[in-house]
């Protein structure tokens, strides 16, 4: 018999567009939590417990449904079917063109205006090898979003006693080959502070993606060597920021290539030396994201931790994928789901505290 060391629970949230919205939490016998919300799929909170008794925050978050919709910044929401951007919106795949709808000018970002973060999930309490895990699930419609074919999407989260949350996007082709490329786009704030400054980041990644003036990526890679992009040994976030502070973007929305000699165990570490906290991100795919935060503002950012309003910085996003607009250039990753076939991408976050 298998002992039950994970305890789920679910509670009402609040209700967005006439729909009940639920959070669901499991949490483990160290007293680590996570919850997730059903509208976006989101995840709300991972809690780890504080000295005083208490329990802090590691990523950022809203007390209102509507929240995670008022801004562009796509806060700890599910995204599909397609991570990062489609030039021209348009989905190139087996020699045909598909017109997708658009959402940031000619390009679909995201999945578009109708991707996962905007739907309503059905969410339940499912049980993942012996344990209670969170499951939400739904169809996105070819109607709905352009993309070839109807699409069965579940989220499962699982969290263990080695303090690992475990997210597996399944995705099922219910009648025409379509893609599916899942992220989840967690912003982390590991500690106290109001920005992530004096985070640290390593990624396991050799090279980052070219883009042009839409941050549609070009096809060419970029080697990290001697410059700011190489965090192949650990750097601390305040320091690249610096040195990007007369470009554009002001700090990072950038693409790395994953090296292929990665496990898929651990693609990036952030880690805060002040809390003494850090996280390991886990994918098998070949991308990662990695966006601090640059161009958030201060209104429509109702964020707990800052009362309120948001700012620049306050957390940096690492959004694991396979390279976006994969099927437009060789070499990006394999992105097709045949019709009636499933697969599985799976992101996991190890939390130590
Ligand atoms: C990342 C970026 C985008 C966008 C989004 C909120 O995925 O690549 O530019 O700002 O975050």
């Amino acid at each position: 018999m298998t002992t039950n060391l994970i305890s789920a629970h679910v509670e009402p949230f609040d209700t967005y567009n006439g729909a009940s919205i639920h959070r669901y939490s499991l949490t483990n016998q160290h007293g680590l939590t996570v919850s997730a919300i059903n509208l976006g799929a989101t995840l709300y909170e991972i809690l780890v417990p504080t000295p005083d008794g208490g329990t802090d925050n590691l990523v950022l978050n809203y007390p209102n449904s509507a929240d995670y919709l008022a801004n562009p910044f796509y806060v700890n929401m599910a995204i599909g079917r397609t991570a990062g951007r489609i030039g021209n919106g348009e989905l190139l795949l087996n020699g045909q063109r598909y017109p997708l709808s658009t959402n940031e000018g000619s390009t679909t970002l995201h999945g578009g205006p109708n991707g996962f973060n905007s739907v309503v999930w059905e969410g339940s309490v499912t049980d993942y090898d012996g344990q209670p895990a969170i499951t939400f699930t739904h169809v996105q419609k070819s109607s709905v979003d352009g993309y070839p074919g109807d699409l069965d999407v579940s989220i499962t989260y699982t969290l263990d006693e080695a303090n690992t949350i475990h997210l597996y996007y399944t995705g099922t082709a219910l009648n025409q080959t379509t893609v599916f490329n899942p992220t989840q786009h967690t912003y982390f704030n590991l500690g106290h502070a109001a920005t992530i400054h004096d985070h640290l980041l390593r990624l396991d990644a050799d090279s980052h993606l070219a883009f042009n003036a839409q941050k549609v990526p070009t096809g060419d890679l970029i080697d990290v060597s001697a410059t700011p992009f190489d965090l192949r040994s650990e750097k601390r976030l305040g320091d690249v920021i610096d040195d990007l502070a007369e470009t554009d973007e002001k700090g990072f929305d950038d693409i790395w290539k994953i090296n292929e000699t990665n496990s898929g165990e651990a693609i990036a570490t952030l880690s805060d030396p002040q809390s003494h906290r850090k996280v390991t991100v886990g994918s098998s795919r070949n991308g990662l994201v990695v966006f601090t935060a640059n161009s958030f503002t201060r209104e429509k950012m109702n964020f707990i931790r800052s009362n309120g309003q948001g700012q620049p910085y306050e957390g940096v996003a690492l959004e694991a994928q396979t390279l976006p607009d994969a099927t437009r250039h060789e070499g990006f990753g394999d992105v097709v789901l045949p019709a009636g076939e499933s697969r599985t991408d799976e992101i996991s976050y190890h939390v130590e505290f």
